[in-house]
C-alpha cells in the first residue's frame, strides 16, 4: 500500500487528465447495472435551519455550543441547497451521475404534535420529483443524525418512545413521498448516532456514557425494524434498508492478544450493528468488551430488528491497526509511513475488499450490497478555475477496484455512491475538511467541478455509449 501511495504523490502532474480513471475490461463497474452515483446528508448540506417552519435539530444545538465543531462552524448555510436545489441537481445531471442519496431532515417536515410540516414536505416532493424526471435512481436516508431537539429533550435515542415518533415520521414520509423514492434507508450509520453521540460525545446530543450508546443503539436497530413493515406497506415497489459503517482493525501483531484485539475492534465496529440485524442476536463479545453495558429491551425486540432487508448500504473510510490495551479491550497504534487523507485516515482499499468478503461468509443471509458512501477528504483549492484533487482521483480508483474484487469474489454489490457530491459541513470538523466531488466556495456559494468529478463523469459517458 505505501508504495502505491507514493506512486500517487509521484503522480502530480500538470496534466492529471492523463491519469485515466476507467477501470480495466473485465471490471464488473463496466456494467450498466452497476449503479454509479454520488450521496449527501440534509444537515450537511441544505442550511435554510429556520425556514418553513423547521424546528431545531440537536445538531442545531450541538454545533451552537462552543467548543463543539472545528472552528464554531454551522449547518446553518451549509451548502445552502435548500435554495439552490435546482442548480445541484443540473450539475449531477450534467456528470451523468446515475443514482443520488440523499436524506430527508426530520425536523422539516414534521412538527412537535408530529403532525406534517407542508412546506418542508413540498421541498422534498420538489426534489424528487425533479431527480426521478432527469431519470435519477434515488435512495432516500430517513435519518442521518438530525434528531428534533424536542425529542431529545424527552431523552432522544435513551428514550424507547423515540423509536416509535420514528415510525410515525417513516410511515408520513412514505405516504408522502410513495413513488418518487427507489430505495429508503431507515438509518445512515447508528454506530455513529449511538457511540458518538451517546458513548463518546464527539457528536450530538454530546453524550458520553458507554451504557448509553448500547441503549441508543438497541432504541435506533428498534426503531428501523419498527418502520420496515411500514415503509414496505406504503411504498411496496422501492426497496428498503438500512447503512452501516464498518470499520477495518488489524493486529499490531501476531500476539493472540492483538488479535484478539483487532477481532473485538471489528465486533464493536461491525458486529454490534451487523449481528442485530441479520442474525437477531448482540455478539456477545461487545459485553466482554464493555461489561454489564446490555441495554433494556423487551421480549420480540430481535425478531423485530431482524427482519429481512432488500439491501444492506455499506460506508467505509478507512482502517485501525489496534493492539491490546492490556485488560479486555483495544487500542490504536497508528502506523507510521501510510497514506492518509485530510481526517488522518489511512488510505487502506483491501479493507473494504476485505470486510465484505468476510461478511458474505459470516452472514448466510447477506442481502444486496451497495456501497453507500466512500470518499477521502483532502484539502483542496482552486486553481486557475480548477481543482487538481489527484488524492482522490488515485483513492477512488483503487477502491473501486476493491469493490470489483469482492465482486469477483462472489459479494452481491449492486451500486456504489462517493461521498461525496460536493464539499459540505463534516460535522464536528466543520467546513474545513472538504470531502466533495465538487469544490464549494463557501463565501459565494461558487460549485466548482473537480477532477475527480470530471474523469467519474468521463467513464460514465464512455459506459453509456458502449453497446
Ligand atoms: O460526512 C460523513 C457522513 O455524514 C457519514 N459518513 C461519513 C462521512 C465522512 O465522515
Amino acid at each position: 500500500m505505501a508504495n502505491d501511495a507514493f506512486a500517487v504523490s509521484d503522480a502530480r502532474s500538470p496534466h492529471p487528465l492523463a491519469d485515466p480513471f476507467s477501470p480495466p475490461a473485465d471490471s464488473a463497474l463496466w456494467r450498466k447495472n452497476f449503479l454509479l452515483g454520488a450521496a449527501t446528508a440534509s444537515y450537511q448540506i441544505e442550511g435554510a435551519v429556520d425556514e418553513d417552519g423547521r424546528l431545531p435539530s440537536i445538531w442545531d444545538t450541538f454545533s451552537a455550543t462552543p467548543g463543539k465543531v472545528l472552528a464554531g462552524d454551522t449547518g446553518a448555510v451549509a451548502c445552502d441547497h435548500y435554495h439552490r436545489w435546482e442548480a445541484d441537481i443540473d450539475m449531477l445531471v450534467s456528470l451523468g451521475l446515475e443514482g443520488y442519496r440523499l436524506s430527508i431532515a426530520w425536523p422539516r417536515v414534521m412538527d412537535a404534535a408530529g403532525s406534517p410540516n407542508r412546506k418542508g414536505l413540498d421541498f422534498y416532493k420538489r426534489l424528487l420529483n425533479r431527480l426521478k424526471e432527469k431519470g435519477i435512481t434515488t435512495f432516500v436516508t430517513l435519518y442521518h443524525w438530525d434528531l428534533p431537539q424536542h425529542l431529545e429533550d424527552r431523552g432522544g435515542w435513551l428514550n424507547r418512545n423515540t423509536a416509535y415518533r420514528f415510525v410515525d415520521y417513516a410511515d408520513l414520509m412514505s405516504r408522502e413521498l410513495a413513488g418518487t423514492v427507489d430505495a429508503w434507508a431507515t438509518l445512515n450509520e447508528p454506530w455513529c448516532s449511538a457511540y458518538l453521540g451517546y458513548g463518546n460525545g464527539l457528536h450530538a446530543p454530546g453524550l458520553a456514557d458507554v451504557c448509553f450508546a448500547t441503549q441508543a443503539m438497541h432504541h435506533l436497530l428498534l426503531a428501523h425494524g419498527l418502520a420496515m413493515p411500514v415503509l414496505r406497506a406504503n411504498d411496496p415497489a422501492s426497496q428498503k434498508g438500512i447503512v452501516a459503517n464498518i470499520g477495518r482493525g488489524t493486529p499490531n501483531s501476531d500476539s493472540a492478544a492483538d488479535q484478539r484485539a483487532a477481532h473485538l475492534f471489528e465486533v464493536q465496529h461491525n458486529a454490534w450493528i451487523l449481528d442485530p440485524l441479520l442474525k437477531g442476536a448482540y455478539p456477545q463479545d461487545l459485553f466482554e468488551l464493555w461489561p454489564g453495558t446490555e441495554p433494556l429491551m423487551l421480549d420480540g425486540d430481535m425478531q423485530t430488528i431482524s427482519a429481512s432487508l432488500d439491501f444492506l448500504g455499506i460506508n467505509y473510510y478507512f482502517r485501525t491497526n489496534v493492539a491490546s490495551d492490556g485488560a479486555h479491550g483495544f487500542r490504536d497504534v497508528p502506523l507510521e509511513g501510510v497514506e492518509r487523507t485530510q481526517m488522518g485516515w489511512e488510505v487502506y482499499p483491501d479493507g473494504l475488499r476485505d470486510l465484505l468478503t468476510g461478511f458474505n461468509r459470516t452472514y448466510r443471509n447477506l442481502p444486496p450490497i451497495y456501497i453507500t458512501e466512500n470518499g477521502m477528504a483532502s484539502d483542496d483549492k482552486v486553481i486557475d478555475g480548477h481543482v487538481d484533487d489527484t488524492q482522490r482521483i488515485s483513492f477512488l480508483k483503487r477502491h473501486l477496484a476493491a469493490v470489483d474484487r469482492a465482486i469477483k469474489a462472489g459479494v452481491d454489490i449492486r451500486g456504489y455512491f462517493l461521498w461525496s457530491l460536493m464539499d459540505n459541513f463534516e460535522w464536528a470538523f466543520g467546513y474545513e475538511r472538504r470531502f466533495g466531488v465538487v469544490h464549494v466556495d463557501y463565501s459565494t456559494q461558487k460549485r466548482t467541478v473537480k477532477r475527480s468529478a470530471e474523469l467519474v463523469a468521463k467513464f460514465l459517458k464512455e459506459r453509456k455509449a458502449q453497446v
